[in-house]
């Protein structure tokens, strides 16, 4: 099967907004994710790139675990690196807010989950070249994040800065997961399955079952994949000479943003909170 695909032409463009056609936003709801086209435009891709390089080139001090390496444990030299992450860069970078791709995430995510739709977080991703070890690991986001949330809609744009390819391991899903009735167990990814491992690396994992079907989504530089928070999702390793490199924006409801902030959690890999809560809120269901 192929990815949705719903080629953007120039007038789905509007200024801050990026216009989506019904057809869109009914296979995003019902397949759990979207790829569109030609979301930025080479000029305006180039006003973001430069403060993307300062981060992940690792010229930008002082962000602790913010930045770190989402294919191996905390503390790993930057040189080896696979899957080079920052995480929250507008918070480190405040050039980067109400920039044009944090515009048109938030029309999108506005027509698709409604217009409390807030930006919760941004991220930026960069798989080195020759390096088959950049995988993020399969996982759902909700995973990642505190239960307790009712309303834990969320739409997460995924802004291609080089086109991601297969061979340079793009973005993979399992079609259909998103409307599984409970989230899947989580766990600490390849570095043992003791929640209090949580301290050693960000990572979380799920297993993927015999049924499971894997599809890949492809994407041209200045395209974007859309995925919500419940589908299984996860990319393999970099096979190319060259990076794959991609830029994260994630909404959620204004309530849930609330919630999160109220309960000191951020998305920063520096909160105080206890990582290990939320794996253990889900061991009931782990079987
Ligand atoms: O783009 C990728 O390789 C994975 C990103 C991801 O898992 C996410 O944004 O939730």
């Amino acid at each position: 099967m192929l990815p949705p695909v719903v080629a953007a032409p120039e007038e789905t463009r509007n200024g801050a907004d990026f216009i989506l056609s019904p057809e869109q936003i009914r296979a995003y709801h019902q397949d759990g994710y979207l790829v569109l086209n030609d979301v930025l435009t080479e000029a305006e891709l180039a006003t973001i790139e430069p403060v993307f390089q300062r981060f992940i080139e690792g010229r930008v001090t002082d962000m602790g675990r913010d930045f770190c390496d989402m294919s191996g444990p905390y503390g790993r030299a930057f040189e080896d690196f696979n899957l080079v992450n920052a995480v929250l860069p507008r918070v480190y970078d405040s050039s980067l807010v109400g920039n044009v791709f944090e515009s048109r995430a938030t029309s999108i995510a506005r027509q698709l989950m409604g217009d409390d739709a807030t930006l919760d977080y941004d991220q930026f991703l960069a798989k080195r070249p020759r390096r088959s070890a950049a995988v993020f690991a399969w996982h759902q986001d909700l995973g990642y994040w505190p239960t307790g949330t009712p309303d834990t809609r969320t739409v997460t744009c995924s802004l291609a800065l080089d086109d991601a390819t297969p061979a340079n391991g793009c973005l993979q899903v399992v079609p259909g997961s998103h409307l599984e009735p409970a989230l899947r167990p989580h766990r600490p990814s390849a570095w043992g399955t003791s929640p209090e491992l949580r301290e050693e690396a960000h990572t979380l994992t799920v297993e993927l079952g015999p049924s499971d079907r894997i599809v890949s989504l492809p994407v041209k530089r200045g395209g974007i994949s859309v995925h919500n928070e419940r589908i299984v999702h996860g990319s393999p390793g970099n096979g190319t000479d060259g990076w794959r490199r991609t830029y994260v924006v994630a909404h959620r409801s204004r309530a849930t943003v609330a919630y999160e902030r109220s309960i000191g959690f951020t998305h920063s890999h520096n909160d105080t909170i206890k990582w290990t809560t939320h794996l253990q809120a889900l061991e009931p269901s782990a079987g």
